[in-house]
């Protein structure tokens, strides 16, 4: 099996201390939410990760610019797009967040609720309005093009098996539970594959597809948020694997904010490398428990993280267990 979907590396171009230090960004957002974990206030528990999330992107040493956040800046009063942060005292980067991805999940302290930050060179991630986007994405290890958005399900499902050298009955599908995906759903059952129905968090989702083994994942199919299909396409520029991503822009309202982002020929399926070109960096921390990360633990002495964070020029991932000293003084 030929893989060229993690190789070539990507040129560096984004300093690999950078890496680190968006674990601290993540660690902070992720822990504001996990006190409103269960507590059934989802605008509280966003509220909290994007004031964190700010609070420590402020320290880094970067001239970002938000192109994936919380809205347009009439909408959201923090982390809009557009919205430059860090320093300023650093490259220019684009920044790409979500500091609670998944706050329906948190607030029912259901599996999977992530913090989540990626950047990429300048120009480099693309400005999606928040719509949604169709998606499709499996891990590394697979020749390119096995899959495709343009195929349907069933050519997809016995194309996967194959290359896996399992019967389709042994492939995991994961699936937003939407209304809109019930053909989907039927389809996929119908060919004889199983499927993991997921309420929110298809970046966990889609990272998941990343290591089967583990996460019981091997295909991701099914439209939902275009920002999160950033994100998501980040994390497996880094980690490996294959997505592609195509905006659904049903009005002239959506189309006319497409325009005005940039992005050119919306009816295009997009590789995730057009979606997250260059250099990227990605970083994740649980906020609840998951089969990606362990959500945040408030012990008596200490509040323990688990995240991730990726460089997609080296291909290297860390899994960063922290322990946080002195809780009561996290959020200073
Ligand atoms: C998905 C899901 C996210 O948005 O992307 C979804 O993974 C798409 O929107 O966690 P719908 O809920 O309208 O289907 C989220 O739920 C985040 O809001």
């Amino acid at each position: 099996m030929n893989e060229e979907v993690r190789f070539p590396r990507r040129t560096p171009a984004l300093d690999r201390v950078l890496t680190l230090e968006l674990a601290r960004v993540t660690e902070r957002a992720a822990v504001a939410a996990a006190r409103f974990r269960g507590r059934g206030d989802e605008r509280a528990a966003d509220q909290a990760a994007v004031d964190a999330m700010r609070r420590e992107l402020a320290r880094l040493a970067i001239d970002g610019t938000v192109v994936i956040g919380e809205g347009e800046r009439d909408e959201a009063p923090m982390l809009y797009i557009g919205e430059q942060v860090g320093t300023r005292d650093g490259p220019k980067v684009d920044v790409a967040l979500d500091p609670l991805e998944g706050t329906t999940i948190c607030a029912k302290n259901l599996p999977n609720a992530l913090a989540v930050i990626a950047i990429g060179e300048e120009g480099g991630l693309l400005n999606a309005p928040d719509v949604y986007m169709d998606k499709i994405a499996i891990g590394p290890g697979y020749a390119k093009g096995v899959v495709d958005l343009d195929a349907s399900p069933t050519e997809n499902l016995h194309a996967l098996a194959k290359a896996k050298g399992v019967p389709v009955e042994e492939i995991a599908v994961c699936v937003l539970e939407r209304p809109r995906h019930a053909r989907l759903i039927e389809e996929i059952r119908s060919v004889g594959a199983a499927i993991r129905l997921i309420g929110d968090g298809d970046v966990a989702g889609i990272i998941d597809t990343v290591n089967p083994e583990k996460s019981g994942i091997d295909l991701y199919l099914g439209s939902g948020g275009a920002p999160e299909g950033v994100l998501a396409a980040a994390a497996l520029s880094c980690i490996g694997g294959q997505m592609q991503g195509r905006l659904l822009l049903n009005t002239d309202e959506q189309r006319e904010r497409a325009r005005r982002m940039g992005v050119g020929d919306y009816r295009r399926k997009l590789d995730m490398r057009e979606i997250a070109q260059g250099d990227v960096l990605f970083a994740a921390t649980g906020v609840t428990d998951g089969n990606l990360l362990s959500g945040v633990r408030f012990g008596k002495r200490a509040i323990t993280t688990h995240s991730v964070v990726m460089r997609a020029s080296s291909g290297t991932v860390r899994w960063i267990e922290a322990e946080h000293q002195d809780p009561d003084k996290f959020d200073d």
